[in-house]
Protein backbone atom coordinates (compact mmCIF):
# COMPACT_ATOMS: atom_id res chain seq x y z
CA UNK A 1 0.00 0.00 0.00
CA UNK A 2 2.59 2.05 1.18
CA UNK A 3 4.21 1.47 -2.45
CA UNK A 4 1.10 2.27 -4.42
CA UNK A 5 0.77 5.66 -2.54
CA UNK A 6 4.52 6.40 -3.78
CA UNK A 7 3.94 5.98 -6.93
CA UNK A 8 1.01 7.74 -6.91
CA UNK A 9 2.97 10.55 -5.72
CA UNK A 10 5.24 10.12 -8.27
CA UNK A 11 2.74 10.58 -11.12
CA UNK A 12 1.55 13.59 -9.65
CA UNK A 13 4.99 15.10 -9.69
CA UNK A 14 5.25 14.42 -12.96
CA UNK A 15 1.98 15.40 -14.34
CA UNK A 16 2.49 18.77 -12.50
CA UNK A 17 6.08 19.46 -13.35
CA UNK A 18 6.28 20.53 -16.88
CA UNK A 19 3.75 23.62 -16.18
CA UNK A 20 6.47 24.65 -12.97
CA UNK A 21 9.36 23.78 -14.60
CA UNK A 22 8.71 25.22 -18.00
CA UNK A 23 8.70 28.92 -17.20
CA UNK A 24 9.17 29.36 -21.32
CA UNK A 25 7.93 28.31 -23.84
CA UNK A 26 10.49 28.23 -26.78
CA UNK A 27 8.49 26.19 -29.02
CA UNK A 28 6.08 29.38 -29.24
CA UNK A 29 6.45 31.09 -32.46
CA UNK A 30 2.80 32.97 -32.18
CA UNK A 31 0.76 34.69 -29.69
CA UNK A 32 -0.23 32.08 -27.52
CA UNK A 33 -3.10 32.79 -24.74
CA UNK A 34 -3.81 30.08 -22.38
CA UNK A 35 -4.96 28.48 -18.96
CA UNK A 36 -7.65 31.24 -19.10
CA UNK A 37 -10.44 30.54 -16.70
CA UNK A 38 -12.50 32.80 -14.10
CA UNK A 39 -14.06 33.19 -10.32
CA UNK A 40 -17.63 33.05 -9.38
CA UNK A 41 -18.75 36.11 -8.65
CA UNK A 42 -19.29 36.71 -4.91
CA UNK A 43 -22.91 36.30 -3.59
CA UNK A 44 -24.75 39.69 -4.72
CA UNK A 45 -21.69 40.96 -5.81
CA UNK A 46 -21.46 42.44 -10.11
CA UNK A 47 -18.02 42.25 -10.45
CA UNK A 48 -15.61 39.46 -10.47
CA UNK A 49 -11.59 38.49 -11.66
CA UNK A 50 -10.87 36.99 -14.84
CA UNK A 51 -7.17 34.91 -15.27
CA UNK A 52 -4.84 33.98 -18.04
CA UNK A 53 -1.44 33.51 -19.80
CA UNK A 54 -0.01 34.94 -22.23
CA UNK A 55 2.60 33.53 -24.00
CA UNK A 56 4.50 35.84 -26.39
CA UNK A 57 6.21 33.53 -29.05
CA UNK A 58 6.68 36.58 -31.10
CA UNK A 59 9.66 38.67 -32.05
CA UNK A 60 7.88 42.05 -31.33
CA UNK A 61 6.81 43.36 -28.42
CA UNK A 62 2.94 42.86 -27.97
CA UNK A 63 -0.01 44.86 -25.95
CA UNK A 64 -2.84 43.38 -25.07
CA UNK A 65 -4.92 47.00 -25.47
CA UNK A 66 -8.46 46.09 -23.93
CA UNK A 67 -10.98 43.16 -23.04
CA UNK A 68 -14.46 42.69 -23.11
CA UNK A 69 -17.21 40.42 -22.60
CA UNK A 70 -21.06 40.17 -23.18
CA UNK A 71 -21.89 38.72 -19.84
CA UNK A 72 -20.03 42.24 -18.34
CA UNK A 73 -20.48 45.78 -18.41
CA UNK A 74 -16.81 46.14 -19.00
CA UNK A 75 -13.16 44.38 -18.81
CA UNK A 76 -10.82 46.08 -17.16
CA UNK A 77 -6.90 45.02 -16.73
CA UNK A 78 -5.71 45.68 -13.10
CA UNK A 79 -2.93 44.97 -11.19
CA UNK A 80 -2.74 44.67 -7.32
CA UNK A 81 0.00 46.06 -5.23
CA UNK A 82 1.11 46.43 -1.74
CA UNK A 83 0.60 50.06 -0.61
CA UNK A 84 2.35 49.21 3.01
CA UNK A 85 -0.16 46.86 4.89
CA UNK A 86 -2.70 47.82 2.02
CA UNK A 87 -3.82 45.64 -1.33
CA UNK A 88 -4.75 48.28 -3.52
CA UNK A 89 -5.95 47.56 -6.85
CA UNK A 90 -5.38 50.10 -10.31
CA UNK A 91 -6.43 49.74 -13.98
CA UNK A 92 -3.64 49.15 -16.36
CA UNK A 93 -5.10 51.76 -18.85
CA UNK A 94 -2.61 51.94 -21.24
CA UNK A 95 -3.01 48.26 -21.96
CA UNK A 96 -0.56 45.78 -20.99
CA UNK A 97 2.97 44.70 -22.36
CA UNK A 98 3.67 41.96 -22.72
CA UNK A 99 7.70 41.65 -23.95
CA UNK A 100 8.63 39.72 -26.87
CA UNK A 101 9.96 35.97 -25.56
CA UNK A 102 7.87 36.32 -22.61
CA UNK A 103 5.16 35.19 -20.73
CA UNK A 104 2.64 36.62 -18.45
CA UNK A 105 0.44 35.46 -16.01
CA UNK A 106 -2.49 36.96 -14.58
CA UNK A 107 -3.26 35.50 -11.41
CA UNK A 108 -5.36 35.93 -8.28
CA UNK A 109 -3.35 39.22 -5.96
CA UNK A 110 -1.62 40.18 -8.90
CA UNK A 111 -2.72 41.10 -12.81
CA UNK A 112 -6.37 40.48 -13.27
CA UNK A 113 -8.70 40.77 -15.67
CA UNK A 114 -11.98 42.66 -13.54
CA UNK A 115 -15.35 42.23 -14.74
CA UNK A 116 -17.92 44.60 -13.86
CA UNK A 117 -21.49 44.97 -14.00
CA UNK A 118 -21.72 41.56 -14.63
CA UNK A 119 -24.87 40.30 -15.54
CA UNK A 120 -25.88 37.33 -14.23
CA UNK A 121 -23.53 35.82 -11.98
CA UNK A 122 -21.16 33.54 -12.77
CA UNK A 123 -21.30 30.07 -11.31
CA UNK A 124 -18.98 26.97 -11.50
CA UNK A 125 -18.75 24.74 -14.60
CA UNK A 126 -20.00 27.07 -17.08
CA UNK A 127 -17.43 29.59 -19.64
CA UNK A 128 -17.47 33.04 -19.55
CA UNK A 129 -16.47 34.22 -23.70
CA UNK A 130 -13.95 37.09 -23.22
CA UNK A 131 -13.07 39.10 -26.15
CA UNK A 132 -8.83 40.21 -26.17
CA UNK A 133 -7.84 42.44 -28.62
CA UNK A 134 -4.25 42.85 -28.87
CA UNK A 135 -2.25 45.70 -30.61
CA UNK A 136 -0.08 43.01 -33.34
CA UNK A 137 -1.92 39.69 -32.94
CA UNK A 138 -5.45 41.62 -33.22
CA UNK A 139 -8.64 39.52 -31.84
CA UNK A 140 -8.94 36.79 -29.88
CA UNK A 141 -12.02 34.95 -28.30
CA UNK A 142 -11.37 33.25 -25.19
CA UNK A 143 -13.37 30.88 -23.08
CA UNK A 144 -12.73 31.52 -19.28
CA UNK A 145 -13.93 28.76 -17.43
CA UNK A 146 -15.34 29.77 -14.12
CA UNK A 147 -14.18 27.73 -10.78
CA UNK A 148 -12.81 28.22 -8.21
CA UNK A 149 -9.64 28.11 -6.28
CA UNK A 150 -7.42 26.77 -3.36
CA UNK A 151 -8.03 30.46 -2.13
CA UNK A 152 -11.88 30.24 -2.51
CA UNK A 153 -11.61 33.62 -4.53
CU1 LIG B 1 -9.50 44.54 -9.97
Amino acid sequence: MKQLLALALVAFAIACGPSQTAPSHPEVTTLEVRDAWAAPTPGGVDIAGGYVTIVNGTDVDERLVSASSPRAGAVEIHEMSMDGNVMRMREIESGLVIPRGETVSFQPGGLHLMFTGVTAPFVAGEEIPVTLTFEHAGVREVQFPVRTNAMGH
